[in-house]
């Protein structure tokens, strides 16, 4: 079960080659999904051969391959943890069943939804970060960036497996869709919000791999819970994945903050060209804040359905000892609420009802250690600042502190004290050409970094830091 077929077109574990129907229906989708690639994947590197990892087993162990490879021949396919026949529903109203290995008919529209909306983040990144490369800092970011990419068009590939295997015509057609929605567009952007916000430079990207892959991680984690075994499987795998996402940011940020520490200590780092650490809080704020919007509304009749289905649990609803019960009825929850003069008052939530704040809640705490580690990087270099995470009422556009003002420590502000101030929090159109002008071309001597970052303690599947991570043709 561990192991991948690569003889067939579309690699898998899941016994495509016995089900002719399905299979011809995937590869129908693929050069549908290569194209996209080449319209919308990474600009301008296509023909490079790539020190790329693939996965070629879901064990634990020894599950991923390296080696260079040319982007459009990454065999992206459909990988799944193994199943237990055994296993059965342990949240919601149907703990205790046999989890499903099919939908249940009720709730086939609402599950249909969730893993559309989960796809379409997958593309959507790809599309965000198409022009990075133009601008690396280096060729092992280079290569960081190129893998991240090619996994989240494998993440795409996992629900579209979904898809097509659960949900039939209505299946096929949502799995087009996820190959026309375009971040950013007007008439058809894609689902959720911060997948339609640029992601115009690497300070961005390092922040949205820190911030918005791990939305990814604890979403992820939700439905690797489901009671949809499928689901469970398929989202179980991609979080193996996914921990290299986040590493990339977070080692990504704390090497901006350790060059801007020690150009501090040689002046003003802009002089010096590097980012100062005020902007990289700007850019922390913005990033962080765009992420919370995307577990939803506080008080959330959907994501009560979703739990009360089963389709969808809380982090790590599963753990021993995590959980006192698992059914979240009969207890509470309780939110500050805000009206528009800033009186406010605590609203008491059934606990359903506030799933998503639940989810945000381990999100947050995650967040904290990630700025602690970076706080370390500072303080080891002998810098003074520090950053911090901004509230979670600050600058969000779903849920009950939208439309509202806040300081980054949660303070309520009238309109007009927000506009006066947002500058100083969040990045202005200066910071953002500021930032651009630090990266103009790309750094591609293999061991050479751009200014305004340190290099790496170490470098990738332990080759060496300047190891020829792709080869140019
Ligand atoms: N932007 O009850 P509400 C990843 C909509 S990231 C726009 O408050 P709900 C990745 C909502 O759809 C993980 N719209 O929220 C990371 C609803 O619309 P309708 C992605 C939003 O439904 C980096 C309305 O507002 N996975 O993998 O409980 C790189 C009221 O909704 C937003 C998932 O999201 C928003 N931010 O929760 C690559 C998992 N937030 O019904 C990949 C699947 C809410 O009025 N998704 N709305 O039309 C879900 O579980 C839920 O849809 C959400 C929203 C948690 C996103
Ligand atoms: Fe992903
Ligand atoms: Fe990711």
């Amino acid at each position: 079960m561990g192991t991948i077929n690569y003889q067939e077109r579309i690699p898998n574990n899941v016994d495509l080659g016995n089900d002719r129907r399905l299979q011809r229906a995937l590869e129908a989708w693929q050069p549908n999904y290569i194209d996209w690639w080449m319209e919308m994947g990474p600009e301008g590197f296509q023909q490079d051969d790539v020190y790329l990892r693939t996965a070629v087993s879901v064990d634990r162990d020894g599950w991923a391959h390296f080696g260079h490879v040319k982007m459009p021949d990454y065999r992206w396919g459909i990988f799944l943890t193994p199943s237990d026949p055994d296993r059965a529903i342990h949240f919601g109203d149907h703990m205790g069943e046999k989890a499903w290995q099919k939908v249940p008919g009720e709730y086939r529209n609402i599950l249909r939804r969730i893993i559309v909306t989960q796809g379409d983040t997958e593309p959507a990144s790809v599309e965000q970060q198409r022009l990075l490369g133009q601008t690396c800092p280096s060729l092992y970011d280079l290569r960081n960036l190129f893998q991240v990419n090619v996994e989240e068009g494998r993440h795409l590939w996992a629900m579209v497996y979904l898809l097509h295997r659960y949900f039939g015509r209505d299946g096929r057609e949502e799995a087009e869709a996820l190959l026309e929605r375009r971040s950013g567009d007007v008439d058809s952007p894609r689902i959720l919000g911060a997948f339609n916000e640029p992601c115009e430079h690497w300070l961005s990207f390092f922040c949205f791999t820190t911030f918005t892959d791990r939305d990814g991680k604890y979403q992820l984690r939700a439905l690797a819970e489901s009671g949809f075994d499928p689901l469970a499987r398929t989202t179980n795998f991609m979080l193996t994945e996914e921990a290299h996402h986040m590493f990339v940011g977070h080692t990504g940020v704390g090497r901006v903050l350790k060059k801007s520490a020690e150009m501090m200590k040689q002046g003003d780092p802009r002089k010096l060209g590097a980012i100062p650490v005020e902007m990289v809080q700007k850019y922390i704020n913005l990033w962080y804040s765009l992420s919370l919007d995307l577990f939803g509304g506080e008080d959330s009749s959907n994501a009560a359905t979703f739990f009360g289905a089963s389709l969808k649990g809380r982090d790590q609803e599963g753990k021993d000892g995590k959980y006192d019960e698992h059914t979240a009825l009969g207890q509470t929850y309780d939110l500050a609420v805000f009206d528009k003069d800033g009186n406010h008052v605590i609203e008491t939530l059934p606990l359903r009802r506030a799933m998503n704040e639940v989810l945000r809640d381990a999100y947050v705490e995650d967040c904290e250690k990630v700025i602690k580690s970076w706080n370390r990087i500072l303080e080891k270099a002998g810098c003074d600042l520090r950053v911090s995470l901004p509230h979670r009422r600050f600058h969000r556009h779903q849920g009950v502190y939208s439309g509202l003002y806040f300081t980054p420590e949660g303070e309520w502000l009238r309109p007009e004290q927000w506009q006066a101030r947002k500058h100083t929090w969040l990045p202005t159109p200066e910071d953002s050409a500021y930032v651009k002008s630090l990266m103009t071309k790309a750094i591609v001597a293999p061991g050479q970094f751009a200014d305004w970052i340190a290099p790496p303690p170490r470098g990738i599947n332990g080759q060496p830091i300047d190891f020829d991570y792709v080869d140019f043709h």
